[in-house]
């Protein structure tokens, strides 16, 4: 083995890699550039198993998007529409409720619930929906609203970040979703969605969670006109701030969907970039204690793969997700917690069932 790391240029971050050092950005540029890729999942399979064996995690969840209406219209999403459009929707709080009732039969433990940066919903919507929803089941996690959409719910409730999220948090929010983060990189920003909030504001946010003890996850949107360097920046934003706070639970890097977008000519991602991403994530985010492999996006069959190349968590059920859906996502509606663990134990792992948080549910060894 050490032959073919050292005649694929790999040798030296493998050492470091055992040594438990800190790789740098030249050393993600190699990795990237390799194209040697059943090396760099060796490589990453390495820490994988350092972190977290041989476990592979899932969450029986539910997605709400409560509404698509939009004031940024980002070029790479295909959710988004301007109030007025025939295709905008927005759901009343009933609406987000009904949503909940309908499940109740079912042990989901987590409801994801992201939206749109809507241009007049006010501030009591949020908190309303939250207080309404923990109304319904008490029980349930509720992982909502990006850094994004926080700062435009204090924004709209003329509210600090602090005030945002202390009220937010008391009337039931759980933790933040990883969305929103794109890539950080100031040029990508300009280009693509130039009425984000930059990515120096979307970390200070996710610090400001972190440092009131709500924890968040990570993601990086690749495959669009990113370059690799901007991915490597990112990356090494992200452990930075993550050294700053530990309070990142998890990283997903999303791959892009072309379709029904703005980027609609750009070829959608391919399974050797997909792998890469996950494997690179893994070994430069050494701080980050989980790495996702979204199959919503990668398709299940690359998700299985991925957890080879560095992710040890598949997500979960998903019921209902419609931001990769609109964006001509192949993938099925929802996968059964079976499907779930006849894809992790195939691939050699534990299947074991997590909360957001990932305390274990149900090892199912
Ligand atoms: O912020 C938008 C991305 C994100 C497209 O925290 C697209 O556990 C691909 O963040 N093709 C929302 N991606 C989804 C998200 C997420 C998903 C699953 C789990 C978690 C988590 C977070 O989706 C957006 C944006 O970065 N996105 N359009 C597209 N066409």
């Amino acid at each position: 083995m050490k032959n073919a790391l050292e005649s694929a240029g790999l040798l030296k971050i493998y050492e470091k890699i055992m040594d438990g050092e800190r790789l740098t950005s030249n050393d993600g540029m190699t990795l990237y550039e390799t194209r040697q890729l059943p090396l760099l999942g060796f490589l990453a399979d390495i820490v994988r198993r350092k972190k977290n064996g041989d476990k592979a995690y899932y969450i029986y969840n539910q997605h709400i998007n409560y509404s698509n209406v939009c004031t940024n219209l980002c070029k790479f999403c295909a959710f988004g529409r301007e109030k007025g459009d025939d295709k905008a929707y927005e759901m009343s709080i009933q609406e987000v409720v009904e949503k909940i009732r309908e499940r109740m039969d079912e042990p989901i433990k987590e409801v994801h619930i992201v939206g749109g940066i809507h241009p007049d919903l006010p501030y009591s919507y949020y908190i309303d929906m939250l207080r309404a929803i923990k109304e319904v089941r008490p029980e349930i996690h509720i992982q909502a609203f990006t850094c994004v959409e926080i700062a435009h719910i204090a924004k709209m409730g003329n509210k600090t970040i602090e005030e945002t999220l202390k009220e937010l948090t008391e009337a039931g929010l759980g933790s933040i979703p990883g969305g929103g983060a794109e890539v950080f990189s100031p040029r990508i920003r300009e280009k693509l969605c130039p009425e984000k909030l930059p990515g120096t504001d979307w970390i200070e946010i996710a610090k400001t969670a972190h440092r009131m003890g709500i924890r968040s996850n990570a993601t990086m949107l690749y495959g669009h006109i990113e370059t690799v360097e901007e991915r490597i920046e990112h990356l090494c934003a992200l452990r930075q701030a993550q050294d700053e706070t530990n309070g990142f639970i998890c990283f997903i890097p999303l791959a892009f969907h072309p379709k029904n977008t703005a980027l609609e000519s750009i070829s959608s991602t391919s399974g050797v970039d997909d792998l890469k991403n996950i494997a690179v994530s893994r070994l430069m985010l050494d701080n980050f204690p989980h790495i996702k492999a979204y199959w919503v996006m990668l398709g299940p069959k690359i998700a299985q793969i991925a957890l080879s190349y560095g992710a040890d968590d598949m997500d979960g059920t998903v019921l209902e997700e419609k931001i990769t859906h609109m964006a001509g996502a192949e993938t099925s509606q929802a996968m059964s917690n079976r499907e779930i663990e006849y894809l992790i134990r195939q691939a050699g792992c534990v299947p074991v069932e997590r909360d957001t948080l990932y305390h274990e549910l149900n090892i199912k060894g």
